[in-house]
């Protein structure tokens, strides 16, 4: 019990580390990203998403190839903008908008902070549902593991709206937690993606807690489903960039 709360309080560069499961809890709520959450988000989504640092990198330097002068870079579902700072970084002084959105108040705060902190250019900032806000003249947009909180059935609208506020030689980034094609295939990623959490220091407690305040939460779906649905919503070119066990991403472009 000590050693827990020793490690609650044990800082890293951007928070402090995840322990919102270690303790056994009588019942496990659904997953909300609250303040609890907003503080250690840092270390929770790296120690949880393989892959994490790279892909961040990579929406940077996507960023920098694709962003022209006068458009704008959305970040949909920011939390702590970690995507936006990576983009601002790679585009400099570039006569672009950055635009950062979550629903999430806790979250959207913090990254306001980053932003002063991280970045010379002013970015506008939002603290509202993606399904509501405009987009336009997007010459990148990162969708970086956010669709997958949305119901299925309001994936394929947001992606449209996407499609038509984008420029004809702009960039989507979808990254997103998938499903393995069969049961399987899915045990093996699930297995590899705890074995991956293992190795960050998560006990199985945390892991099995986590499962379930996820459960219904945070939907995953197959690869082929993706790429249809991004197919159906006008983007005529989808290419799979990255995956680590069932954490994948996409480039998407009309
Ligand atoms: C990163 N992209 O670090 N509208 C706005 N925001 C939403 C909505 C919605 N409908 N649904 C969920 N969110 C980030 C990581 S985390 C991924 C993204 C994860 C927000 C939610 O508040 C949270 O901040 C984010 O999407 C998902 O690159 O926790 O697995």
């Amino acid at each position: 019990m000590v050693m827990n709360f020793m490690k609650r309080f044990e800082p890293n560069p951007s928070g402090f580390r995840d322990s919102l499961y270690a303790d056994p809890q009588a019942h496990v709520g659904r997953f909300v990203f609250d303040e609890r959450v907003a503080e250690v988000f840092a270390d929770m989504i790296s120690r949880s998403v393989p892959g994490y640092a790279t892909i961040i990198g990579m929406i940077g330097l996507l960023a920098e190839q694709h962003a022209t002068p006068g458009s704008r870079l959305y970040d949909l579902g920011c939390s702590l903008g970690a995507a936006t700072v990576s983009m601002g970084k790679a585009i400099g002084e570039r006569e672009c908008r950055l635009v950062a959105v979550d629903n999430a108040r806790p979250m959207l705060d913090k990254a306001a902070r980053q932003f002063a902190a991280h970045l010379q250019t002013r970015v506008e900032t939002h603290c509202a549902d993606i399904r509501e806000i405009d987009i336009h003249d997007a010459s990148v947009v990162v969708l970086n593991f956010t669709l997958q909180f949305l119901p299925v059935e309001e994936r394929l609208i947001l992606l449209k709206k996407i499609r038509a506020g984008m420029q004809e030689d702009a960039v989507l980034i979808l990254s997103e937690k998938i499903a393995g094609a069969d049961a399987r295939e899915d045990r093996l990623l699930v297995e590899l993606h705890h074995a991956f959490k293992r190795a960050n220091g998560y006990s199985d407690l945390e892991i099995s807690q986590k499962r379930s305040a996820l459960e219904e939460v945070l939907v995953p779906e197959l690869i082929a489903t993706h790429t249809r649905r991004l197919q159906e919503a006008g983007f005529s070119r989808v290419n799979l960039w990255f995956q680590c066990f069932n954490f994948v991403s996409f480039i998407a472009r009309p």
